[in-house]
């Protein structure tokens, strides 16, 4: 089993009752279990324009290769509607790959860990709430980033789990 960990967001419709689903959706991908989730956070859009976003973080343990994990995971953003009309459109279900045990891969498909992850205040903060020590492959440890993503703004909301 490799422990994963996967990066919920959601800015349209009920997203927070969304990303709730979401997390519970991850439970029922093949040979995946949901291990945790972090609280659910209110975030400033980052890169992109539209209302607040709901963030969160999970941990899976998967037999899944990470690009199975990732189709599995673009199959639940489908489930939930989601639509591309242009980059970083708001959306009702974003679920990003961001670590896949040790491995380092990027390919035109796929890249872990994922490579915005370091400057995402809306990512890392969810993170170290489940995983304070986690290391970032090829980066080191996660939490020597937050310094740098202090000015996001982002608000931590209940528990999920
Ligand atoms: N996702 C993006 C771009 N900007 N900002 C926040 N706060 N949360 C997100 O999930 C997010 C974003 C592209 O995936
Ligand atoms: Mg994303
Ligand atoms: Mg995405």
């Amino acid at each position: 089993m490799i422990a994963a960990f996967v990066a919920l967001g959601a800015n349209l419709g009920d997203a927070e009752r969304t990303v709730r689903l979401g997390i519970d959706a991850l439970n029922d991908i093949g040979e995946t279990l949901l291990i945790q989730s972090s609280s659910l956070y209110r975030c400033a859009p980052v890169d992109a324009a539209g209302p607040d976003y709901i963030n969160a973080v999970a941990e899976v343990e998967t037999k899944l290769t990470a690009p199975a994990l990732l189709a599995a995971l673009h199959a639940i953003e489908q489930d939930f509607g989601r639509e591309r009309p242009y980059p970083n459109a708001p959306r009702t279900l974003d679920l990003d790959l961001l670590l896949y045990g040790d491995v380092t891969l990027a390919t035109a498909v796929l890249s872990v860990p994922h490579p915005r992850m370091t400057q995402r205040a809306f990512v890392l903060r969810p993170l170290l709430e489940i995983a304070p020590d986690i290391a970032i492959p090829g980066h080191g440890l996660a939490a020597a980033f937050l310094p740098q993503v202090a000015a996001q703004i982002i608000q931590r909301l209940s528990k999920t789990a």
